[in-house]
């Protein structure tokens, strides 16, 4: 009776559209569909949504996109907004991703407003939340955590089956991740912050390799997935995981 897991893989800002539909027919032709199995999410790049899309329907694996904005609609150049993604097939929209909050400069405030309107739109948000590596050194990671998620979660998201991700900017495509023991701590802090029945996903530096240890951790109901999401066999090993 617990949460079901939800592997996510974040694609970032890499490959064509050719690459990106023959990554999604190799997942979603062997992904896992069991009663205990977990939920599978990808994240392509806007311009490929309606080609995975299309690729993926029927196979059981879910899409998102990896931002979204405030508005509903109307004169904000070049932006995406959450009914136009909830219309092309998105179940799911990563909001506050540290690399939107820094080269973006998005605040606490920009993501619950984006949170808000994916809510509204009938896309589940997942809210994203990490401390720098100079926070953590000064002791501060579970005060910034702790500010970053209650300022970033909108009024309903206890309705919306949100979900939160745990990704210190420090172990994002470096490599490196934190203790088992500090992504412990912190999965609990937000366990008690965030609604019940959230999903919390540990993202940052997840490989096959390190996979199973991660998701055995209590609190983490599934990774959120960069680098090792771009090679299907390696996703789907991280899927087997959990
Ligand atoms: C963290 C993660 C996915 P990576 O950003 O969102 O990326 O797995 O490459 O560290």
């Amino acid at each position: 009776p617990g949460i079901r897991p939800l592997i996510a893989g974040n694609w970032k800002m890499n490959g064509t559209i050719r690459e990106a539909i023959a990554l999604a027919e190799s997942i979603g032709a062997n992904a896992p569909r069991g009663e205990a199995d977990p939920d599978l999410v990808v994240f392509p790049p806007f311009p490929h949504l309606h080609a995975v899309g299309s690729t993926l329907m029927g196979h059981g694996v879910a899409m998102g996109a990896q931002d979204c904005h405030a508005e509903p609609k109307g004169a904000h150049t070049g932006d995406v907004s959450a009914p136009m993604l909830r219309d092309i097939g998105c179940a799911y929209v990563l909001v506050g991703h540290s690399e939107r909050r820094l080269n973006h400069h998005e605040s606490d405030a920009d993501v619950r407003d984006k949170a808000a309107a994916a809510i509204m739109a009938g896309v589940v948000p997942v809210i994203c939340v990490g401390e720098t590596m100079a926070q953590k050194a000064a002791g501060q990671s579970e005060s910034v955590i702790q500010r970053q998620l209650q300022n970033s979660m909108p009024d309903r998201f206890s309705t919306a089956r949100g979900v939160v991700a745990y990704e210190p900017d420090w172990a994002i495509g470096t490599g490196r991740t934190p203790s088992e023991e500090d992504i412990t701590t912190i999965h609990a802090l937000l366990r008690r912050l965030a609604p019940a029945g959230t999903r919390l996903l540990y993202g940052g530096s997840v490989k096959a390799g390190n996979a199973p240890v991660i998701l055995a951790l209590p609190n983490v109901d599934g990774v959120l997935v960069g680098g090792a999401s771009l090679a299907a066999a390696e996703f789907l090993a991280i899927a087997a995981a959990a």
